[in-house]
């Protein structure tokens, strides 16, 4: 999969050389007023002649209020929704219809959102928030399905809420590849909000001239809402059986934490300020998530310091640290969640619970110090990272280890069983192939296709990762702190 990832990550977004056919541009100079480059529709959609466009912007950009977003803006007459982007080739300024798509006034719109936040509030779990969400969405765009997506850590992602009027198949538990959404729309994502396309079918338009005359290079569109997005998206957008998509980004601690999907089956538009409503909401969830992954993460962190003191003071007093962990194995696997431990301490090696055997374990430690994988190596997936693993997942397909020496392989272990589970992608992922074009396709079908992921444990939380961190640099300090008592005792 890594080719296809690897191919569409190449498609250049951001500098399409052409828009969508729902409104025009203007990229103007804000030195002179001067038009650069304009799409070609510009004076059929706006209705002048492109002498009269320096003057019909002239005002609007003198205007203060330069934030992003649209507003109402009227042209010879005649009333659009405007929105300006100061980029570095000119301010690009963006036209669309006053009114396309269904209305919702901003008087309604504002009690509205408040009674959404004032919902999802209380609401403890992720999950239940999503589910609002997708119901909140959909009430205010009326599209046919809108689905919240969550990416994981190998940045696949999964379906978690629904909702929809049963016109388009319910995708509800599904995955979907990486590959599916590329790197550098990932990217772009991050910064650009929303994305609307009304008409999968459209004709793009081109702009002309295609290079800026500031710079000589092609116009970046990544803030421009009219962008014209990439083909393969199109096809991909066509195979679903979906004629209009809007999707929004979740961004958690910067990171892309999933995107709010919506499709039609048919064309649909969505006017700016709806539009601007559905950003602003999804920039509310994104903070409720960040707040709620962030408080799960201080309980848990809490609970396991716990252990932590607890075991810290027993290590105290115990005669050697792997007759110490020994006599508290309970603890020792309770602090970063695991059915097994092992220390590897002079030597010798101590386990408790489920665990591989003792050379199995003294040849991870060796590959974890000579690979430089340390100090702290972090795996729910060990037959990947070695492949000597592979026959020992059933006690250690998940692994932390952390050294306790800065010279020998000295460390300590967690490890967690196996789970096997059955995945339901949306699709064959291996069909997303190259057609008699040498270009690479999105697949033909959604339809469910199962995959028995095998040699994988549960993945280790933040929380249990953070305590073996913790409980290492104690470790370090008893181990260091007994050399030098011995070492007090035989001078
Ligand atoms: C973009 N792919 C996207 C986007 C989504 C998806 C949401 C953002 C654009 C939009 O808002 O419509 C994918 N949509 C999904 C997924 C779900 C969904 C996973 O609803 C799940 C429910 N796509 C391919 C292949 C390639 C590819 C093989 O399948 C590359 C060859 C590319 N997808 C691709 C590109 C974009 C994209 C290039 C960026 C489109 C753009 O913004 O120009």
């Amino acid at each position: 999969m890594t080719d296809d990832l690897d191919f569409c990550a190449r498609e250049p977004i951001r500098i399409p050389g052409s828009i969508q056919p729902h409104g025009c541009i203007l990229v103007v100079d804000p030195d002179d007023g001067r038009v650069l480059q304009a799409s070609a529709n510009a004076a059929s959609f706006l209705g002048i002649p492109s002498e009269d466009w320096p003057a019909a912007v002239a005002a609007l950009l003198a205007e203060d209020d330069m934030a992003e977003g649209h507003r109402p803006w009227t042209v010879a007459g005649q009333a659009f929704q405007v929105a300006v982007h100061r980029t570095a080739q000119g301010a690009i300024v963006e036209f669309e219809e006053a009114g396309g798509g269904p209305a919702l006034s901003l008087d309604a719109l504002h009690p509205r959102l408040r009674r959404f936040i004032d919902r999802i509030d209380p609401m403890v779990e992720i999950a239940e928030i999503a589910a609002a969400t997708a119901v909140e969405v959909r009430a205010l765009t009326g599209f046919n399905r809108v689905l919240v997506y969550r990416f994981d850590d190998d940045l696949h992602g999964t379906v978690v809420a629904e909702d929809g009027d049963g016109v388009l198949p319910s995708y509800l538990d599904l995955r979907f590849p990486a590959s599916d959404i590329p790197a550098q729309a990932r990217q772009l994502y991050l910064t650009n909000r929303l994305r609307i396309i009304p008409d999968a079918g459209y004709q793009p338009v081109p702009i002309e001239p295609a290079a800026s005359p500031l710079d000589g290079a092609p116009l970046d569109l990544g803030a421009c809402g009219l962008r014209s997005v990439s083909p393969v998206h199109l096809e991909y957008m066509r195979n679903m059986g979906t004629g209009a998509s809007m999707s929004l980004s979740l961004v958690v601690d910067g990171r892309l934490w999933g995107l709010v999907s919506c499709h039609h089956a048919d064309p649909r538009r969505i006017a700016p300020p709806i539009r601007a409503a559905c950003d602003f909401l999804g920039r509310i969830v994104s903070h409720q998530i960040g707040a709620r992954e962030r408080s799960r993460m201080a309980t848990r962190r809490i609970a396991l310091k716990r252990i932590e003191s607890g075991l810290l003071v027993e290590l105290a007093r115990a005669p050697s640290l792997p007759g110490g962990l020994f006599a508290n194995a309970a603890d020792w696997m309770r602090l970063t969640g695991a059915a097994g431990a092992a220390v590897l301490f002079e030597g010798e090696v101590v386990a408790a619970g489920q665990a591989p055997p003792a050379d199995t374990i003294r040849r991870l430690a060796a590959w974890i110090r000579q690979e430089g994988r340390g100090p702290v190596f972090v795996t729910d997936q060990s037959g990947h990272d070695l492949v000597e693993m592979e026959p020992h997942a059933g006690t250690a397909a998940g692994i932390v280890a952390v050294s306790i020496s800065g010279i020998h392989d000295d460390a300590m272990f967690w490890f967690r069983p196996e789970v096997v589970r059955t995945v339901q992608w949306a699709g064959d992922r291996r069909k997303a192939e190259p057609g008699s074009d040498g270009r690479i396709h999105p697949r033909h079908s959604f339809d469910q296709w199962r995959e028995l992921l095998r040699g994988r444990a549960l993945p280790w939380s933040e929380a249990e990762i953070e305590s073996a961190r913790d409980v290492r640099n104690a470790i370090v300090d008893f181990v260091l702190r007994r050399a030098e008592e011995r070492a007090a005792l035989t001078e």
